[in-house]
């Protein structure tokens, strides 16, 4: 793989393509897809429409959520402009087609790193950008504190989902006699679980917090404590094209490190190099590795991806950091941060990036 990268840093160099930010269409060193969303001027990117917070398709037809923020982050990286993405809303069964036909650039749509998956999708999975795990949400008034003593009832679970795995198994494991009510999209599956179709339904848990807030009556519905799988979400692209994958790798490690810098959409011009500004003046209030991340004084950075070398300061300008992007989506969910996974490795959570140099 490094040496794949080196021959690949090696060629833009040589040719010297970088001109003004934007990486030239005749680079031949791109990958077929990151070539693609140059020529197209558009990021195709594979999301969810019906799981507010995650990616959510409103009235006006405008989307918003963690993982849609996801591909504007990738938009800034490689068009310099994050608003330059055209979203595919898939069903969870239509997501292998997808990343199979390459109809789409990359999918940012709460879907689990699995080994299945990552062979026989034949995809690249990113860093995981949400540490999620499977739950069950019943109504409060049956007063269930376990997932067993549903037993007897009918469940709602969406089909293409691991979700809908998880389940059968833990209920075979357990000899538990629930029966599973399947749906082939989440509003269906949440409308049959509110017509009272089933006492209790199940997905990722952070699915469970958004559709919870669509209730009536949010209260009048609790997630069972009980855990049953882990669901690492995150981003995945084609294996037709590593390089593309190497440039969705380091985004999405350029958004957690550059929480980690404590730089975010405000003080980001703080962090770059002035005009009128000498290399020692600038290395005396910027660190040298603050100045490699964001690609300044002749540092390379995003020159190694074939993309803007200061792409980390397109990205953050435009969509922030993953802080940023976590509070801005998924806090409104009540999904807390502090103390879970999701937190930074400097907190106790996972999210740690490898060095930017
Ligand atoms: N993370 C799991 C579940 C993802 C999933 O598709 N969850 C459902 C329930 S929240 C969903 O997003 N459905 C949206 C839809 O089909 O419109 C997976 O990758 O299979």
């Amino acid at each position: 793989m490094m040496s794949h990268i080196s021959r690949f840093v090696l060629g833009v160099a040589t040719f010297g393509l970088v001109l003004g930010g934007v990486v030239s269409a005749q680079d031949t060193a791109l990958g077929p897809v990151t070539q693609r969303i140059i020529e197209r001027g558009s990021v195709i990117c594979g999301v969810n429409r019906s799981v507010q917070g995650f990616g959510f398709q409103d009235a006006s037809g405008a989307y918003s959520g963690f993982d849609v923020d996801f591909c504007r982050a990738v938009a800034a990286a490689v068009l310099g402009d994050a608003n330059l993405v055209t979203y595919r809303p898939l069903e969870a069964g239509e997501r292998q087609a997808a990343m199979q036909s390459g109809e789409i650039d990359l999918m940012s749509r709460n879907t689990t790193f699995t080994l299945s998956r990552d062979v026989v999708w034949a995809s690249i999975f990113g860093p995981t950008l949400f540490y999620d795990g499977q739950g069950v949400m019943t109504l409060a008034e049956l007063g269930v504190e376990t997932i067993a003593e549903l037993d007897g009832g009918a469940m709602c679970v969406q089909t293409g989902t691991t979700t809908e795995l998880n389940i059968t198994d833990f209920i075979s494991a357990n000899q538990l006699n629930i029966e599973l009510l399947k749906f082939d999209n989440a509003e269906a599956t949440w409308e049959a679980y509110i017509a009272g179709r089933c006492e209790s339904w199940t997905t990722d848990k952070s699915g469970l917090a958004s559709f919870r807030l669509r209730a009536a009556n949010p209260a009048d519905h609790v997630i069972l404590a009980e855990t049953l799988s882990k669901e690492p979400l995150g981003p995945l692209s084609p294996q037709t094209d590593e390089q593309f994958a190497e440039i969705i790798r380091w985004v999405a490690f350029g958004l957690i490190q550059a929480e980690e810098y404590g730089i975010n959409s405000a003080n980001v011009g703080d962090f770059v190099m002035r005009a009128d500004e000498s290399s020692e003046a600038y290395t005396a209030r910027v660190k040298p590795e603050i100045q490699r991340f964001l690609g300044q004084n002749n540092n390379s950075s995003g020159s190694f991806l074939g993309i803007a070398n200061d792409f980390m300061v397109q990205v953050i300008t435009q969509v922030g950091n993953y802080g940023e992007i976590y509070d801005r989506n998924l806090s409104p969910l009540g999904l807390t941060r502090e103390g879970s996974l999701n937190a930074l490795w400097t907190n106790g959570g996972l999210l740690y990036s490898p060095p930017f140099r």
